[in-house]
């Protein structure tokens, strides 16, 4: 991995993650790829080379990626959960049609390319305890369709033109950098926010939902340590299960409590999210993705909690 496009450098993920490729790669080396009206600014700006790459435009990528001489694409353009089910087509559009122009880019220029799948391609008759690596996949979301879809799609260009494509199934992500932009697991980034502006939170998840959640640390380490993984260890090349930890409301609630004793919170459950969690596993078994390349993430709730509240406290507060 030498030159390094980021496909939705701006994004929750992107942002971080062309941070941690330029200091892992050389800052001039990785390429923040943005479209109109969301360019890259600060750091993300003055921190190296950018270009407009807008994932529907196939002569675009290709453009970027000839000129810049990329051989890893990471494409991280996508509509998350909340807002896809509000804008199907435009989900699909990003998402599918984006993700198809990718891999024909990739494929003509001998690029490797990782699109991320997410907890969201699993569904209600998923086994939603320690959810296994290979199940069944039966989304009732657009966003889960579109991300089983990303994952066959991923597979059938690694199988029959061997573009090396590699990713994980990200649970939720958890960051005090980039606010999250419209998915389900965006309570456990809020719940954050009120606690360090003194404010009651408003719970949109009912009380005993459990899902998988991951600090952007560790997901950093997961997307720049499986495309530098030995590909000769690899069984499975895409939407490896990673997580590291799996708690709901009240559990992320007591924990806050315990740095602010006086921070409160309330229920006011969201039927649409409700419904897309509930559809999603408790827990996923991530053992391949330990066993192929070493998955080993280093937050768990409590250090995950203490570090949020540090950053966040600072950002906001100063
Ligand atoms: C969402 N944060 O909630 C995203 C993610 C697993 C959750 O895919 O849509």
């Amino acid at each position: 991995m030498k030159n390094v496009l980021v496909i939705g450098s701006t994004g929750q993920i992107g942002s971080e993650l062309t941070r941690e490729l330029r200091k892992h790669c050389g800052s001039d080396n990785v390429v923040a790829g943005y479209i109109k009206g969301c360019e890259p600014t600060g750091e993300l700006k003055e921190g190296g080379p950018a270009a407009e790459c807008d994932v529907t435009n196939p002569e675009m990528i290709a453009e970027v990626v000839k000129k810049h001489n990329i051989d890893t694409i990471y494409n991280l353009a996508a509509l998350l959960s909340v807002v896809a089910e509000n804008k199907p087509k435009l989900a699909w559009k990003i998402g599918i049609d984006g993700l198809w122009n990718v891999l024909e880019v990739a494929r003509e220029n001998k690029c490797a390319v990782f699109t991320p799948s997410s907890i969201g391609s699993f569904g209600t008759s998923t086994p939603h305890e320690m959810t296994p690596q290979d199940t069944v996949q039966r989304p009732g979301t657009i966003y889960g369709v579109s991300k089983v879809t990303t994952e066959l799609l991923s597979d059938y260009y690694q199988k029959k033109y061997g573009v090396d494509t590699r990713s994980v199934r990200f649970p939720g992500l958890i960051s005090y950098l980039t606010p999250p932009g419209g998915g389900t697991t965006d309570y456990a980034v809020d719940i954050f926010y009120s606690a360090v502006k003194g404010e009651k939170f408003v719970c949109p998840i009912a009380k005993g939902t459990r899902m998988d959640m991951m600090y952007m640390p560790d997901a950093m380490q997961a997307c720049i340590n499986l495309m530098e993984a030995d590909p000769e260890k690899l069984i499975h090349h895409n939407g490896f299960n990673v997580t590291a930890m799996s708690f709901d409301p009240e559990q992320i609630f007591n924990e806050i409590k315990k740095h602010k004793p006086n921070f409160e919170m309330e229920y006011d459950v969201d039927p649409l999210k409700q419904g897309i969690a509930d559809s999603w596993p408790d827990s996923l078994d991530d053992s391949c993705a330990r066993a192929e390349w070493g998955w080993n993430p280093k937050f768990d709730l409590n250090a995950m909690t203490v570090d949020m509240l540090d950053k966040l406290s600072k950002k906001l507060l100063g």
